[in-house]
């Protein structure tokens, strides 16, 4: 036996009875290993090397052009009753679900050899950390959760001391459309993925461990698994505050996560904690602790440029895989944004020329350690966490909602979260560019009913004497002509720095009835065009347009039912009642 922990043991029994492989390798995360199934990826073709000289380490992978995002339609969350699942998630009856998977999962893995791998989400020694076994027939898979997560033995170490661990079970099948599904089974912290090779489908420690398992365990366990980034922001004084954020999919996470300030901010720095998830818990001090349950980064590789992310592109010329990007000449990784050279081949392999459409796919990846980032922060392994000053809500917004604003209280704060909505991105198989509202950004991760998620934030208010403070900020809005009319990315500080002050009663604010905003002359443009009058817009309340707004909202809280807190619907009341006045 390989390991001691019977469960474990059985359950791989019983998978490779059901799979039936040729070989079962259970993976130690080491340095040989890893070569290993680098030169067997690179011999199957899994893999293609791409150019050593300027980019030491790195690999390309070109998924089936059938298999390029997640997949929510096909995304399924099996509690006993539909009613827990709630209208926010696609749900099957848990026994229904079982039979169907087992039947795709039957011999699936004749030919391939199947690969356990222990992982843990969050520092081996952190006890906010939880652990899971990933069992898959992908290499690429295991390489990918080998940076994503901490893998291996210190993980298997960790699961036979405290015995339990969250199963998931992986296979790419023959990555057929029509038998592709991801199914969740909260109650016994079971995921079944079938299908796919790609991203958050197939990486199970990602979306379908550490958000929708883990958001469905922090409720019982009375803490907070979100989709969120963590940063730390240190002023030229030596101080850091941690700031956690909620963006969709393809908002500017990782942008935000490794934000380097302006000029005008000089002997300020961002620290990288996350860019994508985030777990708190409360600690003893009745502040929020929080940590990245991720060892990396599977970032959007188009847009990622000098201009927007200094610091990814520093990460990304060594020891890294790249997912349908596109490639020079001189077989270097291109995507769409990167300035000074010129695909040859598209994401797909075919010969490219301009005029030929995207060369990268729009939902083209990286995969990276964290710590290879410039600004990645040692708290990142704290054990305990880094405690959370300020909590930040945004989307993708081309009218109405104001650069920034700042909840009126906790309550309200989760009414700005609840409400949140953004325009669609390529980051999820559908349509892009239309506005829906994805609360707290979790619409695609929530593990069950949103309504029972809403009452799990409010109740933190009677919990925790320090809560952060909650703000809601938008970088993406548009003039008449469709022109963005804030500068975003590293300027982004700005919003930042007044929202720090806001945090520290170092600043007013004018208090509104859709929250408290920034008075113009307080936040710092020194060194940007943004003209007073852009501003303005920029900060303004258009009340008849926010009514509209508010009824949406109610209309829209209104689908969960009776499970929807009151006290969430008496702060929506109460903010439409405002706006009347
Ligand atoms: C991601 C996503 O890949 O949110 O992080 O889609
Ligand atoms: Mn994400």
């Amino acid at each position: 036996m390989v390991t001691s922990n019977r469960d474990l043991a059985n359950w791989v029994d019983e998978v490779a009875r059901l799979t039936r492989p040729d070989r079962v390798h259970w993976c130690d995360g080491s340095e040989d290993e890893n070569r290993e199934l680098i030169s067997l990826m690179l011999g199957t073709g899994d893999l293609i090397e791409l150019n050593q000289q300027t980019h030491p380490g790195c690999y390309l992978h070109r998924s089936d052009p059938s298999d390029v995002a997640r997949v929510e339609h096909l995304t399924f969350v099996c509690t006993q009753d539909r009613d827990s699942a709630g209208p926010n998630n696609n749900w099957m009856d848990p026994g229904e679900a079982r039979d169907k998977m087992k039947d795709l999962f039957s011999a699936c893995m004749e030919g391939r050899t199947m690969y356990v791998l222990p992982y843990c989400m969050g520092p081996i020694a952190s006890p906010l950390s939880r652990c899971g076994v990933e069992i898959t027939d992908s290499p690429y898979v295991v390489a990918n959760m080998r940076m994503m997560t901490r893998m291996g033995a210190p993980a298997l170490e960790r699961i036979e001391r405290e015995g339990g661990f969250v199963k998931g079970l992986h296979s790419t099948g023959e990555l057929d459309p029509e038998r592709r599904f991801i199914v969740h089974f909260p109650d016994d912290l079971e995921i079944h993925s079938y299908g796919s090779g790609y991203g958050g489908n197939a990486l199970l420690g990602k979306k379908c461990h550490a958000l929708r398992i883990a958001s469905y365990q922090a409720r019982t366990e009375g803490w907070l698994a979100e989709h969120m980034l963590i940063v730390g922001v240190e002023n030229p004084k030596g101080e850091t505050h941690y700031i956690a954020g909620a963006f969709p999919s393809a908002c500017g996470k990782t942008n935000l996560a490794m934000l380097i300030p302006p000029e005008s901010y000089s002997g300020w720095k961002v620290w990288t904690i996350g860019d994508d998830i985030c777990w708190m818990r409360i600690g003893d001090d009745g502040r929020l602790w929080a940590i990245n349950p991720e060892a990396g980064f599977f970032g959007v590789a188009p847009g990622t440029s000098a201009k927007t992310n200094p610091n990814a592109l520093a990460m990304l010329d060594r020891d890294a895989i790249f997912t349908n990007v596109a490639v020079t000449a001189d077989n270097q990784p291109w995507w769409e944004g990167k300035d000074g050279q010129v695909p040859v081949k598209n994401w797909k392999g075919e010969d490219w020329a301009p005029g030929n459409g995207p060369a990268a796919h729009p939902n083209s990846r990286f995969t990276v350690p964290i710590a290879q980032c410039p600004s990645y922060s040692e708290q990142a392994e704290a054990p305990g966490g880094v405690p959370i000053s300020a909590i930040i809500f945004g989307g993708r917004r081309a009218s109405l909602v104001p650069l920034v604003l700042e909840s009126k209280s906790w309550r309200h704060g989760v009414l700005l979260g609840a409400s949140m909505a953004s325009e669609t991105t390529a980051a999820a198989t559908g349509a892009v560019g239309q506005v829906r509202r994805d609360p707290m950004a979790m619409k695609p991760f929530c593990g069950y009913n949103f309504g029972d998620y809403w009452r799990h934030w409010l109740s933190f208010e009677g919990k925790a004497s320090q809560l952060p403070r909650i703000f809601h900020v938008n970088w993406f809005r548009k003039n008449d002509e469709g022109r963005f009319m804030w500068p975003g990315f590293g300027e982004n500080m700005r919003v930042i720095d007044w929202i720090l002050r806001r945090c520290n009663d170092a600043v007013g604010a004018r208090e509104t009835a859709i929250g408290r905003l920034p008075d113009p002359a307080d936040l710092n443009l020194s060194g940007i065009r943004t003209s007073p009058d852009a501003l303005e817009e920029l900060l303004a309340v258009d009340a008849s347009a926010w009514r509209k707004e508010l009824e949406e909202i109610g209309r829209y809280l209104d689908q969960f039912d009776d499970r929807t807190p009151p006290a969430l619907r008496r702060e929506q009341r109460a903010v439409a009642d405002a706006l009347s006045d």
